[in-house]
């Protein structure tokens, strides 16, 4: 009994344990910049891990999050790489019985590893073509898999359906969803069900990921990916959780539309200001992209809430100035701060990374912005 605690702890399904007994740091992120790094929850009753296959980091989480007394595990629209193949072959050498699923073949850097992951597991591969199958869930009955130990998926919304289908979770209209959530041009309210199209549009409300801190998007999709999971079981709260996301995130996706339209300066050359105080919560990535596109070399948003407009400042109003992706190395904001000047909220500025920073009213008009006026003067 105790071994079977343990064994959860490690896929982290019991939280609350999970939490109290100190595990392994994570080895560091050598895969593709941008990737999550793996997140795991039971389907079922049944581990389930989400992990690409890209770094030897990968390889590592994922086995380390599969129970040590798994005996079969099924790995589900993972595309064949050799940082898969070394990890298949790992267990396999621990005496687990490997099964793939896929519909990758031909694709990808290495299409030969699809070939040594067929000579390893001979029969229990089955690696298609996605013209064979648009969807992965075509490779699968309906809980064909439910006795497995474990599952290892790809962390998107193909994998996870073919990973519920695996374990016997399905909904009306499934199959439909299935094949279209990997061929995104084609994802409509008109082609998906009313649940795959909130599971979509969902996406868009998580975190933009941050190699810092890869937990926080990791965690975000987990929880995403467990509320649709329960909403495709018939729980009504999920399906309202994953709703109100959707439409709280579409709703400052209008109002940020709405601030670019009404609401945008340019107070010297290569500043675009977006005012947006008094304007209800609006989605920051759109405001960005809106200001660059309309040539921000610095994006500036005026708002009335944040350390300086409210606690602990004070100031009622905060600036808020980032310069943009492609010319951080063209400029350092902390060069517009004078000699002497405190850094504080209480002091109306807030300045220590060289992209990034944020200042009350008047420090704005007294010192930022004749500092990016003459900076930017031609
Ligand atoms: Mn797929």
């Amino acid at each position: 009994m105790l071994f079977l605690v343990a064994g959860l702890t490690t896929v982290g399904t019991v939280r609350g344990i999970a939490q109290a007994i100190p595990t392994n740091p994570k080895p560091p992120h050598t895969g593709k910049p941008g990737e999550l790094l793996m997140f795991n929850f039971p389907i079922k009753n049944v581990p389930t891990v989400f992990s690409k296959f890209f770094g030897d980091a990968d390889r590592e989480a994922v086995l380390e999050a599969i129970p040590t007394d798994a005996k079969t595990v099924l790995f589900v629209d993972t595309g064949a790489t050799p940082v898969l193949a070394e990890t298949i072959a790992a267990l396999t050498e621990r005496g687990v019985g490997v099964v793939v699923r896929d519909h990758h073949k031909g694709e990808g850097r290495t299409p030969e590893a699809a070939e040594q992951i067929e000579e390893m597991l001979g029969g229990d591969a089955h690696i298609v073509d996605r013209a064979s199958a648009p969807g992965c869930a075509e490779l699968i009955g309906l809980g064909q898999f439910a006795g497995f130990d474990a599952i290892v998926a790809d962390p998107d919304y193909d994998g996870l359906v073919a990973t519920m289908k695996a374990v016997g979770v399905t909904y009306e209209g499934m199959d439909t969803d299935a094949e279209i959530f990997d061929v995104r041009p084609n994802q409509s309210a008109e082609t998906l069900t009313e649940l795959g199209w909130t599971a979509v549009r969902a996406l868009s409300t998580l975190p933009p990921f941050n190699k810092e801190r890869p937990e926080v998007s990791e965690n975000a999709k987990k929880d995403l990916f467990a509320r649709f999971v329960a909403a495709a079981e018939g729980n009504a709260e999920a399906r309202g959780e994953l709703e109100s996301a959707v439409e709280a995130y579409e709703a400052g996706v209008t109002e940020a539309k709405r601030l670019l339209a009404e609401k945008m300066s340019h107070p010297c050359k290569g500043i675009v200001m977006i005012d947006s105080v008094g304007a209800a919560r609006s989605d920051l990535n759109t405001l960005a992209r809106g200001m660059e596109t309309n040539g921000a070399i610095v994006t500036v948003v005026r708002k009335d809430f944040g350390p300086i407009a409210g606690k602990p400042g004070g100031h009622g109003v905060q600036y808020s100035l980032a310069v943009v992706r492609g010319h951080q190395s063209d400029l350092d904001l902390r060069d517009l701060v004078l000699e002497g000047m405190e850094s504080s909220p209480q002091a109306g500025l807030l300045s220590n990374t060289s992209f990034l920073l944020h200042c009350s009213e008047t420090v704005w008009t007294e010192t930022i912005l004749p500092g990016l006026s003459s900076r930017f003067a031609s």
